[in-house]
């Protein structure tokens, strides 16, 4: 049987949940249609979802159409919560990206389209809520199209628009609507087409499928999630249309962990889709240094959730047993994935319970969000708990999770930005293996370079090094150089930069006769993990660091009699617009601000713009800070293990 693993996108409110419920009912699988509204649907299905109505985590669904299982990925729209779209993108198929026929093109729509098509994922648009008063269809073609930057094939047309009745009404499969777009790459339908010549309705439905699946069309369906309208047609385009999962069961596994669930007692279950090969029960799975034992198999769309012996290439399994998977790990042979997807949170805040003797108690329950949610990204420096963050909805569903789960109160202080390390120069440092200031058993020469913006950080070793001592230590200065560089000389993470090994010195097991191995004379990995980070702040702080804020782009459009005011607020928040464009009876700026003042901006804009203000903003590029450059406290290299932290925070004075 196939399989097709499909992801829900779009922007809030558009529709995701409620049409992934259509969807599923559609199918068979459920006999009642949840409402989002009543907090019964399949994928919402945390207390908090349904109290606020909004989708926070993926969740996945399954349902089978003419021998397909569809493994359905419903996705949050909300901007904050872009970490959990970015952990499914790696595993999805093809893509339903949902657009309101009311709302139209969304600035997330533009970020998530963007993105699709970076990935070469094949996406079909589905245009929602076709029923509701003010919504628009074919006049909606041409903005998706212009907004989105791709080609669209309108698969039907709409009766009864804006009304409870509003109908879907496929185009006959040999339509101009169909044929005009794909003439356009097929030159014998364009042939036919023009010459007014029948095409076969075969060739057709071929070439439309080949044209999507490469990314290169999208066709657009209509419909409603509420009423049902366009979902059975949507259906038969998903599998029509998108390609099944591929992979070879007998190959070496591959597979991704793609989301982290707890039972109600506690036990760890990952989600991982597999790409090629098979996993077994018993199977002994490697996670960092760690390995798992898988105890447990429950196949997605496997009927019920169906215990199995194995997961196969295509599918999406329940695994028990892995207690040191983490989202985003690789399940046996590592597939080479695209770099990070979305930009990276560039806020950060400090959470403090709102009584002391919680400290402990915070920090496990931080640690264990983390764990599930990609989102969370917990730092520890002396005994403040800092968290990484997106956006002020995040903060305050990470508040409620701590309340609800927990029932652990806090407070945040003062969001913050993140901002980067650049290195300036070049910087080298050697320590050899018998220097005599040298405590470790290891020698270690590194060169830290600048590399262009964006670039990241790359590590190398100079060829002459190559093979002059086990892989072992290579592995473990490496692993130490990207560890250091989380936190250059003012505390930020250093990045576009090289790195290049020069120099390695290693003192070999001891095999004399009688000699056993001895800690004391022969090198082992501590040695180079150990060492490693002294010489990389001496070549860092000899190479110099600049301190760098993420800044945002923005594009706002606004009526012009708001145009003064506009300004105004714009320089309060230290936005710099850059250009203005007249628009009939609006203006469109388009500008610089920091990524720290955005939340302010979106607060501020709808006040001076009566509401009319769209404002869309993206991370643009990092610059160097003006004046002082701030720091950020340290925190260890190593995580601390609780005991670790406890000891640290009950030795604080006062708590
Ligand atoms: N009239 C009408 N309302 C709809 C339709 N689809 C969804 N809605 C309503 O729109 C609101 C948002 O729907 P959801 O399904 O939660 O949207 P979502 O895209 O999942 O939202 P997030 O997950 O929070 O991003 C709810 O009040 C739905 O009842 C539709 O086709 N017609
Ligand atoms: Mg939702």
């Amino acid at each position: 049987m196939d399989t097709l693993n499909l992801g829900i996108l779009a922007h809030v409110d558009a529709g995701k949940t409620s049409l992934t419920e259509r969807l599923l009912y559609a199918a068979g699988v459920i006999d009642h249609v949840g409402r989002v509204d009543d907090g019964d649907t399949q994928t919402d299905t945390l207390a908090l979802e349904r109290r606020r109505g909004i989708t926070i985590k993926s969740a996945v669904v399954s349902f089978e159409v003419n021998g397909t299982v569809v493994n359905l990925i419903d996705t949050p729209g909300h901007p904050d919560f872009i970490a959990e779209v970015e952990r499914v993108l790696d595993v999805l198929d093809g893509v339903v990206l949902v657009v309101s026929a009311v709302e139209g093109v969304q600035p997330q729509t533009r970020v998530l389209m963007r993105t699709l098509r970076r990935l070469g994922l094949p996406v079909l648009v589905f245009v929602n809520k076709i029923d509701r008063r003010g919504a628009r269809s074919e006049a909606l073609l041409g903005e998706i199209a212009a907004k989105l930057g791709i080609e669209v094939v309108p698969m039907g047309s709409v009766r009864n628009l804006g009304t409870k009745h509003a109908a879907f009404v496929p185009y006959a499969g040999t339509a101009a609507e169909v044929l005009e777009p794909l003439a356009e790459h097929d030159d014998l339908l364009l042939t036919a087409y023009l010459a007014d010549r029948p095409v076969p309705a075969e060739r057709v439905r071929g070439e439309l499928a080949d044209l999507t699946r490469t990314g290169q069309l999208h066709p657009v369906f209509f419909g409603s999630a509420i009423t049902g309208a366009g979902v059975a047609e949507l259906t038969a385009g998903i599998v029509a249309l998108l390609p099944a999962a591929g992979g070879d069961a007998d190959a070496e596994p591959s597979g991704s962990v793609f989301k982290i669930e707890r039972e109600p007692g506690g036990q760890k279950v990952a989600l991982i889709r597999m790409f090629d090969g098979t996993v077994r029960i018993r199977d002994r799975l490697r996670f960092g240094r760690a390995g798992d034992t898988v105890t447990r198999i429950s196949v997605v769309g496997g009927g019920a959730g169906a215990p199995a012996e194995a997961v196969t290439a295509g599918r999406i399994a329940r695994v028990w047993g892995l207690a040191h998977a983490r989202i985003g790990d690789p399940v046996g042979r590592r597939r080479v994935t695209s770099a990070a997807a979305f930009a990276p949170p560039t806020l950060e805040t400090v959470v403090i319970p709102a009584r002391p003797a919680e400290a402990a108690r915070l920090h496990q329950a931080l640690t264990e969000l983390a764990e599930q949610d990609p989102l969370i990204n917990v730092r520890i420096a002396g005994a403040e708990i800092s968290l990484s963050l997106y956006g002020e909805v995040q903060k305050e569903v990470i508040e409620a999770t701590l309340a609800d789960d927990y029932g652990l109160r806090v407070a945040f202080r003062e969001t913050t930005t993140i901002c980067i390390e650049r290195v300036v120069g070049t910087g080298e440092a050697v320590t050899a293996k018998d220097a005599e200031d040298n405590p470790f058993l290891a020698g270690v020469g590194l060169r830290i370079e600048p590399a262009p913006p964006g670039s990241g950080l790359a590590y190398a070793r100079d060829g002459f090094v190559l093979g002059t001592m086990p892989p072992a230590f290579f592995a473990a200065v490496e692993e130490t150089v990207h560890a250091t560089l989380a936190q250059g000389l003012h505390g930020w993470q250093v990045t576009d930069c090289r790195v290049t090994l020069t120099h390695t010195g290693y003192f070999p097991r001891q095999s004399h006769a009688h000699a056993q191995f001895d800690k004391s004379m022969s090198s082992t990995g501590a040695d180079f993990r150990q060492l490693t980070p002294l010489v990389v702040m001496a070549a860092l702080s000899e190479a110099g660091t600049q301190v760098c804020e993420p800044v945002h782009r923005f594009r706002l459009e606004l009526p012009s009699e708001t145009l003064a005011a506009t300004l105004a607020m714009l320089a309060a928040v230290r936005a710099v617009p850059l250009e203005t464009t007249p628009q009939g009876a609006s203006f469109v700026l388009e500008g610089d601000v920091p990524a720290e003042q955005v939340h302010a901006l979106t607060r501020l804009l709808p006040g001076v713009t009566h509401g009319e203000g769209l404002l869309e903003t993206n991370l643009d590029r990092y610059r160097p800070v003006a004046g002082i450059p701030p720091s950020r406290p340290r925190t260890d290299a190593n995580p601390l293990s609780r005991k670790e932290y406890l000891l640290r925070v009950t030795r604080r004075p006062g708590s």
